[in-house]
């Protein structure tokens, strides 16, 4: 598989009101192809180890426990310059800065309850494809 991949989740707020569906639309209009995707409850330590990069943070309690509050789905986004694209498509962390158009504008609730993670770098993309997906679950 090229690098040219970003990974994404679709967050415990978005999929428990419904939007999904149109999360998905936007990605798919955007041109991205969704090379694997899995709907999945995290545990408590998935959670920790995902986010260890803000272990310490004073909103790293509460990031947890939303991120484990209930399903999401994780999914490898296939596209030429994947990563920045999909950051640009996102929008900024706190919805209240985030472009017209973007995911987060249209979907967020507050700077934790952002609608969707995407991977902030090409390493990291690679990293967290490989921590919820092995090879033969990637097209
Ligand atoms: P991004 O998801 O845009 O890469 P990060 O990596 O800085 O942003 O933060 C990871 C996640 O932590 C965010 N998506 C958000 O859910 C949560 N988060 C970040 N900053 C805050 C904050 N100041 N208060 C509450 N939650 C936050």
């Amino acid at each position: 598989m090229s690098t040219d991949f970003t990974f994404s989740i679709i967050k415990p707020n978005a999929v428990r009101t419904g939007k999904t569906g149109p999360i998905l639309a936007m990605i798919n209009e955007a041109g991205f192809e969704i090379a694997a995707m899995r709907m999945i409850k995290m545990t408590y330590a998935q959670a920790e180890s995902f986010y260890a990069v803000h272990k310490g943070k004073a909103f790293f309690e509460g990031l947890i426990e939303f991120m484990t509050s209930g399903p999401v789905f994780v999914m490898i986004l296939k596209h030429e310059n994947a990563v920045e694209l999909y950051r640009k498509l996102m929008g900024a962390t706190d919805p209240a800065k985030a472009e017209p158009g973007t995911i987060r504008k249209t979907f967020a609730v507050s700077v934790q309850m952002n609608a969707v993670h995407g991977s902030d770098s090409v390493e990291n993309a690679i990293a967290e494809a490989n921590f919820f997906f092995s090879g033969i679950e990637r097209f």
